[in-house]
């Protein structure tokens, strides 16, 4: 399932009309993948308060999605482009890397809610194939 040049192209556009809403689409997907699939919520169990409107979910909500900007910025090489992301997943965090495809659902809705006219089927089968390319990167080093 790689990436076309039309996928690629597709995605690089959409992305520079979404990305200044990048820390509310963050936050917005954070916030209800930790309420709709609480499984997710072991991984941040030091955290004080893990509700959509948490402070803490909020800022790391903008951490994810300016790490996905910058992976669009690496769209022709996202193993290498996101392999020490993998590795801190990986070794350091323990994320089992079934939940990206879980965060990936999570961006997708929110684009659809957020982007209801740019958004259109053609858009989201070409971010639905690079979030799920994104996921196999990170899950690169799980070895
Ligand atoms: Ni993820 C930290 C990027 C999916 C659990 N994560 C980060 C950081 C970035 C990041 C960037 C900060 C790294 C640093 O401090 O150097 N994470 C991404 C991206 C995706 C992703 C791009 C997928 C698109 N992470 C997930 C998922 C989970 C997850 C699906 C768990 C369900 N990440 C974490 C945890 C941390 C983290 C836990 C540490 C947070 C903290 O503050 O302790």
């Amino acid at each position: 399932m790689s990436l076309s040049g039309k996928d690629k192209s597709v995605v690089k556009a959409f992305w520079a009309k979404a990305a200044p809403k990048s820390a509310e689409i963050g936050a917005e997907a954070l916030g209800r993948m930790l309420t709709s699939y609480p499984q997710t919520k072991t991984y941040f169990s030091h955290w004080t308060d893990l509700s959509p409107s948490s402070p803490q979910v909020k800022k790391h909500g903008a951490t994810i999605m300016g790490a996905v900007g910058d992976a669009v910025g690496k769209i022709d090489d996202l193993t290498g482009g996101l392999s020490s992301l993998s590795e801190l997943h990986a070794f350091k965090l323990r994320v089992d890397p079934a939940n990206f495809r879980i965060l990936a659902h999570n961006i997708i809705l929110v684009l659809g809610m957020l982007f209801p006219a740019d958004f259109t089927p053609e858009v989201h089968v070409s971010v639905d194939k690079f979030l799920q390319n994104v996921a196999l990167a990170l899950a690169e080093r799980y070895r």
